[in-house]
């Protein structure tokens, strides 16, 4: 093979293996009346949220190519509520046993025990459909954004705007995420040590590259709260504050912007060489 060829054929290589800027998702995490402290199932200071959310969009939207908003999304008689289950007060915790095909067991009839799930019960929250489940009014929100539902199977919790509590159905979120080529997650929202939480560990388990930025949260108390920094941390998962995103946003683009450069350039190295071929096959 000429020397010519040789270059011609690593060019094709290099010119053909895609480098993807790193694309970033802003996730708001149930930002609904339910979780003000106006709501049904109050966060202290859950509204304080929503200047820090806005103030991130005001600064970066240009730099996320994707903003996505979950919504708490229960039945009216939601297996979460503590009002479902007799005797039990919110806050109190339950096991819920659930078959091999997810299906919630009914302790009056035999079922073969394949998951035992412990449920804190809530208070009655973000009803479908009605006003305490609407995103709260004063939070930025785009025609653009994307909004995934969770919690809409009656019989099982959702923490995760991915996966519900059993891991037994998934959300539309992690395809739309992949369909936008996003490797960089920004997490905020409520509440810290439940939605927030289990979002950020599911998302890193997918592959995704997790920012939470912590003062863009709340959580609903400050031992959970702890507790979920702490394994989040563990996990790898980045907890940040939102006057560092300015220094990150910086990096995690001028990285992408670097690489799509290097990417430009091996397609003008291809183009030219291309050209000079077609060339001299002519001339032969
Ligand atoms: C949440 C408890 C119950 C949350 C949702 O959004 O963190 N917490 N349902
Ligand atoms: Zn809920």
């Amino acid at each position: 093979m000429s020397d010519f060829l040789r270059i011609f054929a690593l060019c094709q290589i290099f010119a053909s293996v895609p480098v993807f800027a790193d694309k970033i998702a802003l996730l708001v995490i149930d930002v609904q009346n339910c979780f003000l402290p106006t709501g049904n199932l109050p966060v202290a200071d859950g509204d304080h949220v929503i200047p820090v959310i806005n103030d991130i969009r005001r600064k970066y939207d240009n730099l996320f190519s994707l903003v996505v908003f979950s919504q708490d999304w229960h039945c009216v008689d939601h297996v979460s509520f503590a009002s479902q289950h007799s005797g039990k007060a919110p806050y109190n915790t339950v096991i819920l046993q659930y078959n091999n095909e997810g299906m919630l067991c009914d302790p009056t009839s035999q079922c073969d025990v394949e998951y035992n799930i412990t449920q804190v019960l809530w208070p009655d929250h973000c009803i479908k459909n009605t006003t305490t489940a609407e995103f709260a009014s004063n939070i930025t929100k785009k025609n653009s954004d994307f909004i995934v539902k969770k919690g809409y199977h009656c019989k099982i919790d959702s923490y995760s705007a991915f996966f519900d509590n059993g891991g037994f159905s998934h959300t539309q979120l992690d395809r739309k995420l992949k369909e936008n080529k996003i490797s960089t997650v920004i997490v905020t929202g409520l509440a810290l040590d439940y939605c927030v939480f289990y979002t950020a560990k599911d998302a890193k388990k997918l592959g995704y590259n997790v920012y939470v930025v912590e003062d863009a949260t709340r959580g609903v108390a400050n031992s959970t709260s702890n507790g979920a920094v702490k394994d989040m941390n563990n996990r790898g998962i980045h907890i940040i504050q939102s006057d560092q995103l300015e220094d990150i946003m910086d990096k995690l683009t001028s990285l992408g912007n670097i690489l799509q450069g290097l990417n430009c350039f091996w397609y003008i190295v291809n183009f030219v060489i291309t050209v000079d071929l077609v060339h001299s096959l002519a001339s032969l």
